[in-house]
């Protein structure tokens, strides 16, 4: 497993506590170093249930887990790592060309993903063999 991969791309995102309960944000370029242009989140997944395996040529995203807990693995074609998350306030962050895999979803969890771009099915790597020979060749 690729220590760095984690200690580079995980961060605890500010978290303002008052009588009314806790407020996060995340802004450009202070925590997120690409302007947001979509959201989207992954809820009601079914246990034992995995989803991603795929990369992206371009695509940066940030990842939340908003509500509940879920394991993303991280790959750059050398090394995997696995991130557990299971905070509101902390963050993922994962550049392109970075294989990825999500599984153990608790029941409950919602994952809110933060895009760099609009949703371009082009722009993904849907073969291992293929992101291992674009991976290869940098
Ligand atoms: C990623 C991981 C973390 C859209 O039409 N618009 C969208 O913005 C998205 C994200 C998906 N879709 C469509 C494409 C598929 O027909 O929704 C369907 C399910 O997408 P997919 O199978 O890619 O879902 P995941 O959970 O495997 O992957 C998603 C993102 O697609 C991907 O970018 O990094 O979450």
């Amino acid at each position: 497993m690729h220590s760095s991969i984690k200690a580079k791309h995980l961060f605890d995102i500010p978290k303002i506590t008052d009588g009314r309960g806790d407020l996060s944000f995340l802004q450009y370029p202070t925590h997120v170093p690409f302007m947001i242009s979509r959201a989207y989140f992954l809820y009601n997944v079914p246990e034992n249930t995995a989803r991603g395996f795929h990369a992206h040529r371009e695509l940066q995203q940030a990842m939340i887990a908003v509500s509940g807990s879920f394991d993303v693995i991280l790959d750059d074609g050398r090394n995997r790592e696995k991130v557990t998350l299971n905070r509101p306030d902390q963050c993922l962050l994962i550049g392109k060309r970075f294989w990825r895999e999500m599984e153990n979803f608790a029941p409950g969890s919602v994952c809110l993903v933060l895009a760099s771009c609009s949703y371009d099915e082009s722009d993904y790597i849907r073969d291992y063999d293929e992101f291992l020979r674009i991976v290869g060749g940098e």
